[in-house]
């Protein structure tokens, strides 16, 4: 059966497609770009909504998995959180949002500060729907280093490492990262889906 990935994030599609062993299609190509209305009140609500509206879209039987992520700051209470894709405002770049971000702890006068990413992954398919968590911590610094990764990884410098994700090698990234633990958790599933 298809796996759909209900995301139009490139560096997410990247991700997933080096987690995955089987093949990931992303939802655009089979159905053109969606207006997915995220309105929900957390990362597992929003991946929910990014699930089932693709879903709902396809014309063909498919296990459609969604990823709603983002970065929080204990000191700025947990944002920008939920709001990680528009921070800097609706239909902001990831530059935009990462150079907010580092404003944000310039203007509290930090270098650096305690962060983590959270990832929530749904997966719905006929048989059912499920949401599964994973999160990676480490501080989030005052300049952005590196070019690899996305988003707000040239500002973020895991838990035991001294280099930010937009310097450290992919493989990194993808042994420790948020998504790499939710996925981790969303596998069984998946297979158990594919054999129903
Ligand atoms: P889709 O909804 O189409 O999947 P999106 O980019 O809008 O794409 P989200 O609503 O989940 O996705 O927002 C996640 C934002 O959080 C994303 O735009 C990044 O800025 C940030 N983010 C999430 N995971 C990240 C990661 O692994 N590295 C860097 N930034 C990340």
């Amino acid at each position: 059966m298809k796996l759909v990935l209900a995301t139009g994030n490139r560096g997410k599609v990247r991700e997933f497609r080096e987690m995955c062993e089987a093949e990931v299609i992303p939802y655009k190509e089979l159905t053109g770009e969606l207006e997915i209305v995220e309105d929900g009140e957390s990362f597992a609500q929003n991946a929910l909504i990014k699930a089932r509206t693709i879903f709902e879209a396809l014309d063909e039987e498919a296990i459609v998995i969604a990823d709603d992520s983002g970065i929080s700051l204990p000191i700025l209470d947990g944002a920008p959180g939920i709001y990680s894709a528009r921070y800097a405002g609706e239909g902001a770049s990831d530059k935009e949002n990462l150079y907010k971000l580092i404003d944000a702890l310039k203007t509290k006068g930090l270098r650096e500060t305690p962060a983590y990413y959270t990832a929530a992954i749904a997966v719905v398919s006929s048989k059912g729907e499920y949401v599964v968590h994973g999160w990676m911590h480490g501080t989030a610094i005052d300049e952005a280093r590196g070019d690899k990764g996305f988003g707000y990884d040239p500002m973020f410098i895991p838990e035991g490492y001294a280099l930010t994700l937009g310097e450290l090698d992919d493989a990194v990234k993808k042994a420790i990262s948020h998504r790499a633990k939710a996925m981790a958790l969303a596998k069984p599933i998946i297979e158990m889906l594919q054999r129903k």
